[in-house]
């Protein structure tokens, strides 16, 4: 029989006896106070206060909701394919989602993070990562499009990531898997010193948005699990929680679990700005894609990058410094004025904070309890800023409300637990349904939040809402912290698998969204602006259509001398110009999917004809009391 760690029973003991409660269907504990209901309605035609991006997890998606109603006002496809909107699958997005490894139409989504300036959070951009093959994507807050995707070399689960410094000056990709660098084959057995982890650096253009991967911070071989950037004070550094710092080849307890402390890393990401000016970094061969959204031409570009810049952390001092922390951190979160570290060990009792300007002292003293591959290693004692005592049972993750107190979510005892920053006194609890993993307050994770609502995204359904077979979406719920105690006002089923989701006031996003392209602004090279252009174009077996749409015609509306065996491309441009008038586009037997265009732009479905005969196309959303008018024929001849 396999001799299971001390912490392995702990745990599972405890989630035993905390998730058996689960199937008792307890409702009732809502906490639901009278006039939770209209605290968190909002009026038909009424805006929401606060916008919430959530991220997809295994849909590849972010999901946008509106807050306090919990209203789902749109899906952003990003590491996805989308058939409502064509991304992913018509020809001006299918560059985005290139990578070395080919076209990959999927990841796992788990941060969405928003720039930031002075700390604060200012509306631009929601970065996200997609975790298997390791990506950044950038999504702008104007027109609600996934509009860069960078893939990172080096890197295999990129899941510390995407995190934004205090003025968006990078955004951070960790690394979750220590792997060989570069990759070969080579036994798994050895991975201890010879598998490496990367940090990687992604500069934000403050203009366009555009990522550049400015260079990588080369780590000792653990697994990496969460990241927050310093604030404030701490501004010029990046945390990090790790685990299995035994560096062992399989994840089982037994061996990973080992240390009593794991460490969380302190990168001085200054001082590499520093060593990269004084060109201290190895240039190495990396492969890896970056893709961009043209946003003139509203086509998509790939370009394979070959090298990037590394500085090692293990000859370079004053890079990086480790902090114990105990047992298996999860979640690593510093409170709005930079001063405090909270790492959340997965298997520890307490809850551990560190102190930022304790650490520098005992740096500057050279207060160090040994090293590991050269980083020294910080005693406990020394960067320990508080303790909260005993809060709860499994923690994850932390978030701030700006006037002094933290909420952490607690997987396994299923609450959200509020305490104060400086005096650790445990002050309120409130059960969530069930198994929450992160937490958000909007601008929660910045210098400055706005601490009136958090958002608890849970793991486990089970008996919420109307039962919807084997599966139930998960569920996240909304809690009233503007007084000294929690209120819980609402719950509502999410998309996917929401991990982390970033908040922010609606006054901060909707003046600057997007009305409409336009048209006379259209460089999109296959553009039909007027019906001057309208045209069936051959070259070879190649055939271009360029067809307008407006209510309610499309033009050309009969189209034949298309043969079996031709490549037809359908350039569709949307003539309108009033807001919200989208027209779609589908052919029959389209193996891919349908368009849909937005006023003034264009947009592009490849078909391949493989029958003989005169096949229907039609306008997909309805647009107009002729709507249904709006469609035509195509002559397919044979070969
Ligand atoms: S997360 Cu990625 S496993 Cu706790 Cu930030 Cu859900
Ligand atoms: Cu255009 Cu329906």
């Amino acid at each position: 029989m396999k001799k299971l760690s001390l912490p392995t029973v702990l745990f599972m003991t405890l989630a035993t006896v905390f998730t058996g409660c689960k199937d008792q269907g307890d409702k009732s504990n809502g906490a639901l106070t009278s006039n939770a209901a209209e605290r968190v309605y909002v009026e038909p035609g009424q805006y929401d206060e606060f916008y919430a991006f959530l991220s997809g997890g295994f849909s590849g998606q972010m999901s946008v909701y509106g807050i306090p109603s919990g209203r789902l006002l749109k899906v952003v496809p990003v590491f996805s394919q989308d058939p409502e909107k064509g991304y992913g699958y018509n020809e001006e997005t299918k560059p985005m989602l290139n990578t070395t490894h080919g076209f990959i139409p999927w990841d796992d989504t788990h941060h969405p993070d928003m720039s930031q300036t002075n700390g604060k959070l200012d509306g631009r951009w929601i970065f996200m990562n997609g975790n298997n093959t390791p990506r950044v994507a950038r999504i702008s807050l104007s027109t609600f499009e996934t509009e860069e995707i960078m893939e990172i070399p080096n890197s295999a689960g990129n899941h510390n990531s995407a995190f934004v410094t205090e003025n968006t000056e990078y955004v951070v990709a960790g690394t979750r898997f220590s792997v060989p660098i570069p990759q070969k084959d080579m036994p798994i057995k050895d991975y201890k010193g010879n598998f490496k982890a990367s940090l990687s650096f992604l500069s934000v253009d403050q203009d366009s948005g555009e990522m550049d991967l400015s260079f990588q911070i080369r780590l000792p071989g653990f697994n990496y699990d969460l990241a927050h950037p310093g604030r404030d004070k701490s501004h010029g550094w990046i945390f990090i929680t790790t685990y299995n710092t035994e560096e062992a080849h399989t994840l089982q307890e037994v061996n990973a679990s080992q240390n009593d402390k794991d460490f969380i890393a302190a990168v001085n990401w200054k001082k590499a700005e520093e060593y990269i000016k004084e060109g201290k970094f190895k240039t190495e061969k990396a492969e890896y894609a970056h893709n961009i959204f043209d946003e003139d031409t509203h086509m998509a570009t790939s370009t394979i990058k070959d090298e990037v810049r590394v500085l090692d952390a293990s000859e370079l001092p004053g890079l990086v410094y480790f902090l114990p922390t105990p047992k298996s951190p999860h979640g690593c979160d510093v409170d709005p004025t930079g001063e405090y570290i909270i790492g959340n060990g997965k298997l520890s009792a307490d809850l551990t904070v560190h102190s930022f300007s304790k650490m520098l002292d005992a740096i500057e003293n050279e207060k160090f309890d040994g090293e590991a591959y050269n980083i020294p290693i910080l005693n406990f004692e020394d960067v320990l800023g508080g303790t909260v005592k005993q809060p709860g049972l499994g923690p994850l993750h932390t978030e701030f409300d700006g006037k002094g107190n933290a909420y952490t979510t607690f997987f396994i005892s299923s609450e959200v637990v509020k305490w104060n920053v400086g005096t650790w006194e445990v002050l309120d609890r409130k059960p969530t349904y069930y198994s929450p993993g992160h937490l958000s307050i909007p601008g929660g994770n910045s210098q400055e939040p706005w601490g009136k609502y958090v958002l608890a995204m849970n793991k486990i359904t089970k008996d919420r809402y109307l039962p919807t077979g084997p599966e139930m979406n998960h569920s996240a719920q909304l809690y009233d912290i503007s007084g000294e105690k929690m209120e819980l006002l609402s719950d509502f089923p999410t998309i996917g698998e929401p991990h982390y989701a970033s908040m922010a006031p609606a006054d901060l996003i909707a003046p600057n969204s997007k009305k409409i392209y336009k048209l006379s602004e259209n460089k999109h090279p296959h553009a039909a602006t007027s019906p001057a252009d309208v045209r069936v174009e051959r070259d070879g077996n190649e055939v271009h259509v360029y067809m307008t749409m407006v209510r309610s015609h499309l033009n050309p509306d009969n189209i034949e001398g298309i043969k079996v065996g031709d490549k037809v491309y359908f350039h569709l441009t949307n003539l309108e110009q009033d807001f919200d008038v989208p027209h779609g586009f589908a052919v029959i037997g389209a193996e891919n999917a349908e368009l849909l265009v937005m006023p003034g732009s264009t947009e592009t479905l490849v078909w391949e004809p493989k029958k003989v005969g005169v096949w229907p196309f039609y306008c997909t959303d309805f647009c107009s009391a002729l709507h249904q008018e709006m469609s035509g024929y195509i002559r397919v001849s044979p070969e």
